[in-house]
């Protein structure tokens, strides 16, 4: 997608602090990090957030949630815990429309999600 913010990570447009990649998926450091660790995990098709997920797309989740162990490890946040968000739309507070899941941890996280 011509001006998505994250195809243009994925396609090497726009730098990025790299955790993971394989063919289908790219994991980096948030840009404005709310924890000690945030990591977004984006699949590398355009897919606009999970809303647009369905039986032929929703693989890449599947993949994406086989993943996030291992980059968890990595991090160092495996044992201690952490958070996966998908933010979906306006009142999601979503605001790169290209399906991304954080991976916050690091430190105790707050227990509010709304
Ligand atoms: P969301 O609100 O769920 O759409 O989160 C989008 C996240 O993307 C937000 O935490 C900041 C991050 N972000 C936005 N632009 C960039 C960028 O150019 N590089 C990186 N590394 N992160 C970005």
């Amino acid at each position: 997608m011509k001006d998505c913010i994250f195809c243009k990570i994925i396609n090497g447009e726009i730098p990025c602090s790299m955790v993971y990649q394989d063919e289908r998926v790219l994991a980096f450091r948030d840009i404005n990090p709310l924890a000690p660790v945030h990591v977004l995990i984006v699949p590398k098709q355009h897919i606009e957030s999970a809303q647009a997920l369905n039986e032929s797309t929703s693989q890449i989740a599947a993949h994406i949630f086989s993943k996030i162990p291992g980059i968890a490890k990595e991090l160092g946040i495996a044992e201690s815990g952490y958070r996966v968000i998908t933010n979906i739309g306006k009142d999601g507070g979503q605001a790169v429309p290209h399906l991304h899941f954080h991976i916050l941890g690091g430190r105790k996280l707050e227990t509010a999600l709304g």
